[in-house]
């Protein structure tokens, strides 16, 4: 039996899925190799000219790596041909980029991080590409930013890229979450894992307790019992991961349960958070949903969020079920 690639996986999708139409299979194929492209510029680390400060700050103001803006330029080029966007929008980019008036326009919007956790780059930590599909509200011309802000629930499709010891690329079309796996000796992605489930319980949690004195008192309560332990209100000892890069903690998560948390503290709350809603906190947040899991600022579900801003900023804290509830009870308590 032949592997199911991804190419295969999308036909059948097709096929059965009357909300998987030929231009949304097209888009996640031409999503899929532009995070190919990505992952083979990011393997030649120091081999090529990539690594390293790219000498430019992003609408966030944060200094942009090399591979950032690579990673960027790849996504746009890949995608502006083809027919089947009416726009796209990046952690990279101020604003909308308008597809070239030499090229159709079709009826999705992509929004992206394209390299997510760069800072981990340079010290060769596994990094990846989140990315979102919206539908375009009617209306010709060029695309402003208010037709992206949608609620999370208007997401057509979700999904990220891991550049890791392997490259994966983990998705969802409404209907469960898939995992493929590049083959690098055929160029292909392969289906690894057809259902990806998250356990509603855990004992692994992941945030940066660095932020600690910051948190506001329903965080400090909720790992302040973790941390405590067999000996505390939990009566169990729970193990810590955080790989500041947020692929890598959900695909754990999506792999054996945890919660991610990254909440408004008393230094961003004026920002609104750390994480972006429209390419990071939204995508992850349908992906673990449709994994059985929960995504919620503390205080409202994440797919609930009405947008009021391309780069907005929301707290986040996602993963095994009932332990994203317990952290929403304490918000609420
Ligand atoms: P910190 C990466 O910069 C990122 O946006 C997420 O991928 C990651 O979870 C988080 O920020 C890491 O933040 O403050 O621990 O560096």
């Amino acid at each position: 039996m032949l592997p199911v690639t991804l190419a295969r996986f999308l036909v059948e999708a097709e096929r059965k899925n009357p909300a998987v139409s030929a231009d949304l299979r097209f888009l996640v194929e031409v999503v899929s190799r532009a995070c190919k492209a990505i992952s083979i510029a990011i393997g030649k680390g120091s081999l090529a000219d990539v690594l390293g400060g790219a000498g430019s700050d992003n609408i966030q103001g944060e200094a942009q790596k090399k591979l950032d803006v690579i990673s960027n330029e790849i996504l746009l080029d890949a995608n502006e041909w083809g027919g089947h966007l009416a726009a796209m929008a990046s952690e990279e980019m101020d604003g909308p980029h308008q597809i070239p008036r030499r090229y159709p326009k079709g009826e999705f919007l992509l929004v992206f991080d394209p390299l997510d956790g760069s800072s981990n780059i340079d010290v060769n930590i596994s990094v990846g590409t989140i990315f979102s599909v919206l539908r375009c509200p009617e209306g010709a011309g060029d695309v402003g930013e208010q037709a992206f802000l949608q609620p999370g629930t208007q997401q057509v499709c979700a999904g990220f890229a891991v550049y890791g010891p392997s490259t994966l690329l983990v998705l969802t079309l409404g209907d469960g979450v898939k995992c493929f796996t590049l083959d690098r000796e055929y160029g292909h992605f392969v289906l690894t894992q057809e259902n990806m489930r998250i356990p509603d319980d855990t004992k692994e949690f992941a945030i940066n307790m660095s932020n600690q004195r910051f948190w506001e008192p329903p965080v400090q309560r909720y790992v302040g019992e973790l941390l405590a332990g067999k000996d505390g209100p939990r009566g169990q000892d729970f193990n810590m991961r955080w790989v500041a890069s947020m692929v890598a903690d959900v695909f754990r998560i999506l792999t054996r349960g945890g919660v991610f948390m990254y909440p408004v503290d008393s230094r961003t709350k004026d920002k609104g958070g750390k994480l972006r809603l429209m390419y990071e906190a939204n995508p992850m947040a349908m992906i673990v949903e449709q994994a059985g899991g929960r995504a919620t600022t503390g205080r409202e579900r994440i797919l609930d969020i009405q947008p009021t801003k391309l780069h907005q900023r929301v707290p986040v804290i996602l993963g095994s079920k009932n332990e994203v509830e317990r952290v929403s009870a304490y918000h609420r308590g």
